[in-house]
């Protein structure tokens, strides 16, 4: 599929269907950081089920793991399982689809869920690169309420101070998290600032601009001696007004009503950006 943008909606209506299913899931982040997922999966990384095991293979840390219902839309659509085997068990009793990454899971390299450890263990993975003399990229992707975290900044001190120009960070910049706004909670107030302070490349984007994205990883992968932070700016609940920039729909269960106007919805997108590219 080449059309990423109509692809985008497809794939947050199943994350959809996947929490209704599972009676519960992080809608809102899933639907902010969708976009940045795939462009990720199906345009820069190189990674497929048949690679799962390549030591080669780019890795991927979903630091933000409650967003896991997003990850596993995107890991099906890359053929790692399919889409309805994780909407049909997906946070039920039994199911290894559980409600944040676990790495038993194909396509999965880390637990998480307890924020703030993606990026010190990214770097990790980013440095043994460099002393194995691995092609690999890592990429982490953060949320904005997750920065609060103080191992976050540690990532941050250590990835600059290694140089690790194999790294990508990717904070989800949509304003909001758990209990209200991201300002409110913990302002991070000069973010660009702060995190180039610590010798990273900084870019910033719209996270949902897929060509905006391409180009901010392409010249990640074109930055020598540091690693690079892209702030890609989103929604949260981007996809259907009635869930977007709200912190309710955190974790949000749509009820009956809610659902068919978000399905209704993510369908009109769809054919918008079909119809935009034909
Ligand atoms: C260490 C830790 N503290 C608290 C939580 C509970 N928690 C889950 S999601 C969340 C908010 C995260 O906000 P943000 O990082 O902005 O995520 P997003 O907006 O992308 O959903 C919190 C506080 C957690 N998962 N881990
Ligand atoms: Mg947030």
């Amino acid at each position: 599929m080449s059309n990423l943008k109509a692809m985008s909606f497809a794939f947050r209506k199943d994350t959809v269907d996947m929490i209704m299913a599972g009676k519960g899931g992080h809608i809102g982040g899933d639907m902010s950081v969708m976009d940045i997922l795939i462009e990720l999966y199906f345009e820069q990384m190189n990674i497929s089920p048949e690679k799962a095991d390549d030591p080669d293979r780019d890795r991927f840390v979903m630091s933000k793991g409650h967003s896991v219902e997003a990850l596993y839309t995107v890991l099906a659509h890359k053929g790692f399982f399919p889409i309805e085997e994780v909407i049909e068990k997906f946070s039920k009793f039994g199911s290894q689809f559980i409600g944040h990454p676990n790495n038993k899971l194909p396509g999965i390299e880390m637990n998480s869920g307890s924020l703030g450890h993606g990026l010190p263990v990214s770097v990790g993975m980013a440095l043994a690169g460099r002393m194995d003399n691995r092609p690999y990229r890592v990429y982490t992707v953060m949320g904005d309420g997750e920065l609060a975290e103080g191992s976050v900044w540690e990532g941050f001190m250590s990835g600059g101070h290694y140089g690790l120009d194999n790294l990508c960070a990717i904070i989800d910049m949509n304003g909001l998290q758990i209990s209200g706004t991201t300002d409110q909670v913990m302002n991070h107030r000069e973010l660009a600032k702060q995190v180039a302070d610590f010798g990273w490349h900084v870019i910033e984007v719209d996270g949902h601009d897929f060509d905006a994205l391409r180009a901010a990883f392409e010249e990640a992968k074109q930055t020598k001696g540091m690693p690079t932070a892209i702030i890609a700016h989103t929604i949260k609940g981007y996809g259907a007004k009635v869930m977007e920039n709200k912190a309710g729909w955190h974790h949000h269960l749509p009820n009956a009503e809610e659902y068919e106007e978000i399905v209704k919805e993510l369908e009109e997108r769809r054919q918008k950006a079909e119809e935009e590219q034909a």
